[in-house]
């Protein structure tokens, strides 16, 4: 399910209940649906501006009440839709949560997986995607723990420390306090001016 009109697209991924659904509404001013449960964005929305489609992915990942197998289904539709979409796609923004990113990481990493997390950011890298990982919740992170927790998050990124190396890639905001939004939005639009797109900027308020 591509878009319609052949429009551009902002896609977003990231695990369930990250706020992939809150940022979208930081960038675009638009009242798009968020829950409290895990879970509530389980199809991929769309969200058209004139010739701008923002793209709400299912979350992946673990989800409580969620059977294993539609969480791997999940995730293969994303990749699926992705890669078809893949020409369309002006911006990719990989949303994770603050707070719990490192430690879902190293659980991960202790049973010798690669977190899901960076299994999507190296996808989206090998796409030549160059996708920006939104730190979300950092409001919950006290602000003298921030920048180990971003330097954390880089290395299991495989981006060097100190984290603000990579300020046009990792991104912390809090879309709930709008601490950070302005200045994403102001990443994103300058993505959109570098891929030929400047006309789609008036689409994020
Ligand atoms: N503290 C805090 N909470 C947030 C932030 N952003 C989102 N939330 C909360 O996190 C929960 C999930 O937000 P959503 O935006 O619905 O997340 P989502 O990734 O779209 O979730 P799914 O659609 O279920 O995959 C909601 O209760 C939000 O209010 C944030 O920056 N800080
Ligand atoms: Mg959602």
């Amino acid at each position: 399910m591509s878009s319609a009109c052949g429009c551009m697209e902002i896609v977003l991924v990231g695990r369930s209940n990250v706020g992939k659904s809150s940022v979208i509404r930081q960038l675009t001013g638009k009242r798009v649906r968020i829950g409290r449960k895990p879970g509530v964005t389980r199809k991929i929305s769309r969200y058209e501006f004139g010739e701008l489609d923002v793209v709400d992915m299912p979350g992946f990942g673990f989800m409580s009440g969620v059977p294993r197998d539609v969480q791997e289904k999940t995730k293969t539709e994303i990749v699926r839709y992705v890669e078809q979409s893949k020409k369309q796609i002006c911006v990719a923004l990989e949303v994770v949560d603050a707070k719990s990113f490192l430690e879902i990481a190293e659980r991960w990493a202790g049973r010798g997986q690669i977190p899901v997390d960076v299994e999507m950011f190296n996808f989206l890298n090998e796409l030549e995607l160059e996708p920006i990982v939104v730190v979300n919740k950092i409001d919950l992170i006290y602000p003298e723990e921030r920048d180990a927790v971003l330097d954390g998050i880089c290395e299991k990124l495989g981006l060097s420390p100190p984290w603000r190396q990579w300020l046009d890639t990792v991104f912390p905001i809090s879309a709930k306090t709008g601490e950070g939004a302005p200045e994403l939005k102001k990443l994103v639009k300058q993505r959109l001016r570098e891929r030929g797109f400047e006309r789609l900027q008036k689409y994020l308020r």
